[in-house]
């Protein structure tokens, strides 16, 4: 099974397993079926669960990393905590607020592991009180053409690097998440190679802008969102920022990630957010920013190079060529 990135679901291959063929077949003849409608009414039962959730606070004190506070509106929390990706839960947008209520995201460890003088496998408890939380409001621009603006809870990932000592051989960090076919429907499906895995060069993981977040809008990451911990990476596309993260490896050549295995024509190790080089199969110049009304007929607005960052990371990528390093 295999779905484009407007969350379609193609039946295709017949190596499929039936389970996740009769799931994808049906899922299909529902979309099909249903249409807009159905996909609308969807969204709004995910909402409605969702205003009953209570989730324990989170604060955090305003950041004072250069770059790190949008003056933006913040995308209404409705909207972030209902229209997400996380293809472990399902491939339509509506998929992950309905079905993550099953993620375990207690007891959690998070192994640091490879080229580090001090490997240690961290507690959630531990991390949690690792440095002092700090808010930061980033723009999310996803691949597929929509943004939003969040205002996240969490640290510099570089806090969490320094206290593991890379060694010289350490060139590349990858972020490997939770791939439980218990809780996660579908990681018995062929969506993607599971488990989902990242990675960044250890200079971009160590910049200041990565943010290992455990909370957003002042409370604890809703499961949808990548509970317990996920990164976010505001100057890359959206599906660099791995969700729900159990390891972290310092390594010293590029991980493959679970997008370069699934099409690396389309989607590159760097994935830097660029309006001037476009998607094989559209174009990168704008975007359409969620919950401003309008739907789909949305004004869509211009995409920034490095999604706005550049003052921040553009020295990162000098000498780079960076329509071949997509
Ligand atoms: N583990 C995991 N992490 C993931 C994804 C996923 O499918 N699985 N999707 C990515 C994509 S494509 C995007 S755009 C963002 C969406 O984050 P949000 O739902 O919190 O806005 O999560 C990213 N992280
Ligand atoms: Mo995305």
């Amino acid at each position: 099974m295999r779905s484009d990135r407007h969350g379609f679901v193609h039946p295709t291959s017949s190596d499929i397993t039936p389970r996740a063929a009769y799931e994808g077949r049906r899922r299909w003849l529902q979309q099909v079926a249903a249409g807009a409608l159905g996909s609308t009414l969807a969204a709004w039962a995910a909402r409605d669960a969702l205003a009953q959730d209570k989730l324990a606070a989170l604060p955090g004190t305003r950041s004072t990393v250069p770059g790190a506070i949008l003056m933006d509106k913040p995308t209404p929390r409705a909207d972030a905590t209902s229209y997400n990706n996380f293809y472990e839960f399902g491939t339509d947008k509506s998929d992950p607020a309905r079905n993550a209520h099953t993620l375990k995201t207690r007891p959690w460890t998070v192994a640091v592991e490879g080229e580090v003088r001090k490997p240690k496998v961290f507690d959630l408890d531990e991390l949690l009180k690792l440095s002092p939380m700090e808010e930061r409001i980033y723009r999310l621009r996803c691949v597929e053409g929509w943004s939003m603006v969040i205002p996240w809870v969490g640290y510099s990932m570089a806090e969490l690097i320094k206290r593991v000592e890379p060694t010289g051989n350490a060139k590349f960090v990858e972020f490997v998440t939770l791939a439980d076919p218990k809780t996660m429907p579908y990681v018995g499906s062929r969506v993607l190679d599971w488990p989902y895995v990242e990675g960044l060069r250890l200079d971009e993981a160590q910049h200041p802008l990565t943010l290992l977040a455990f909370g957003m809008y002042g409370e604890v990451l809703p499961n949808q969102n990548g509970a317990p911990v996920r990164l976010v990476v505001p100057w890359k596309y959206g599906f660099k920022s791995a969700k729900s993260i159990v390891k972290i490896r310092f390594v010293e050549k590029m991980p493959r990630t679970a997008w370069v295995k699934a099409a690396a024509q389309e989607y590159g190790f760097y994935s830097n957010v660029n309006p001037h080089v476009d998607h094989p199969r559209w174009s990168q110049a704008t975007e359409r920013p969620i919950g401003e009304g309008g739907g789909i007929f949305a004004k869509r607005k211009p995409t920034l190079m490095f999604n706005g960052y550049e003052a921040q990371v553009g020295q990162l990528y000098a000498g780079l060529d960076l329509a071949k390093n997509y």
